[in-house]
């Protein structure tokens, strides 16, 4: 397999199994090795603050809170809006629901209300109609998470006119909102919208940094400076404090100057991808729907192999994918693969077909 990028041996694979898997770049390596340090847990870590500092102005709230991973901004957020026995709205395939190991119901007690569509999205009306009756049979609803990009969805982006609408009800009713905007970024690249604009309407925000954007480690969570605050105190629960952690907090620094604008060119390497696999027989695939960086297909019903079987012969011939399903895939594009390789992978998944 031929790909230019200078990181990759030639003779290695394409790896489209998640915009995770990039590895830090000379330049970044180079940002994390000059980075200026302290103790981030007596919050003198001056890198980690500018981070903070820079992702709260990014997302237009007052505050942001560094931490290892998506899944502990989640959770964090999760656990400082509800009480044991609440209950969470979230969408089909919610990562906070279905990826984080059921720290949900682990570390907060909260149970999950699951609502709206295959594509990861749901109405103002779907919330109206799910939040609990005051009753006491009943979980109380107190908070509801919206997932922008949707990773089970496929990358979609959340209409923001239907964000801005559950927000009013969310409002009226008492509840609040969180975004996992781990790939918010893509979001905000895709659609020509900044970022601040797409997390106006919430309470708290995460972000990753370790996706699209390239950083070895990190995500943030960001709110109000009440809830960013509460959320430091939940952080050092769960262990999340960190040391020198500005070595890290540089790597997402540079990678926000440098990585967000080129989102672009991952979204059209995933359509790249996509559009000569949804000419391929036995793909079930509408190429409209790639959005972002993620493409999600199903084998057609007459195809004797399953996603498992699909993945492991891809693998043979030097693409890595993810299945997602009994017959379904997932492939996402990211800045350690360039267009050559998308083609090529597109070509690969065509000859793992016929080769059935
Ligand atoms: N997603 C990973 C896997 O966990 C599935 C991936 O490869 O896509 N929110 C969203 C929407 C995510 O996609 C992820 C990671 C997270 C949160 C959690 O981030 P990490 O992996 O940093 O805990």
């Amino acid at each position: 397999m031929l790909v230019d990028a200078w990181y990759i041996p030639r003779t290695m694979i394409v790896d489209l199994r998640s915009d995770t898997v990039t590895r830090p770049s000379p330049p970044m390596r180079e940002a994390m090795a000059a980075a200026a340090v302290g103790d981030d847990v007596y919050g003198e870590d001056p890198s980690v603050n500018q981070l903070q500092e820079h992702v709260a102005a990014l997302l237009g709230k007052e505050a942001a809170l560094y931490v290892p991973s998506g899944t502990m901004a989640n959770q964090i957020a999760l656990s400082v809006h509800t009480r044991p026995g609440d209950e969470v709205l979230v969408s089909q395939g919610a990562h906070c629901m279905v990826f984080e190991s059921g720290a949900a119901g682990a570390l907060s007690g909260v149970q999950f209300g699951v609502i709206g569509d295959k594509r990861g999205q749901f109405s103002a009306a779907d919330v109206e109609a799910h939040i609990s009756p005051d009753n006491h049979h009943f979980a109380p609803t107190t908070l509801v998470a919206v997932e922008n990009t949707h990773n089970r969805g496929g990358g979609s982006i959340f209409p923001q006119r239907e964000i801005l609408a559950i927000a009013k009800v969310a409002k009226e009713k008492g509840l609040a909102l969180h975004l996992d905007g781990a790939r918010l970024l893509n979001a905000s690249v895709a659609l020509g919208v900044p970022a601040k604009e797409l997390a106006a309407p919430f309470d708290t925000v995460s972000v990753c940094l370790s996706k699209g954007l390239g950083a070895p480690v990190g995500s943030l969570v960001a709110g109000t400076k009440a809830l960013v605050h509460r959320a430091h105190r939940r952080r050092k629960m769960l262990g999340g404090g960190m040391r020198q952690a500005g070595i890290l907090a540089a790597a997402g620094l540079w990678a926000l100057e440098h990585n967000v604008a080129r989102l672009a060119e991952d979204h059209a390497n995933a359509r790249r991808f996509a559009e000569p696999l949804a000419r391929t027989a036995g793909i079930v695939l509408d190429p409209a729907s790639v959005e972002t960086n993620i493409v999600i297909w199903d084998l057609a019903d007459d195809v004797p192999m399953d996603a498992a079987g699909f993945v492991a012969r891809a693998r043979e011939k030097g693409l890595l994918l993810n299945a997602v399903g009994a017959r379904r895939l997932r492939a996402v594009t990211h800045l350690d693969v360039d267009a050559k390789a998308c083609t090529a992978a597109a070509e690969i998944a065509a000859a793992v077909l016929r080769a059935a």
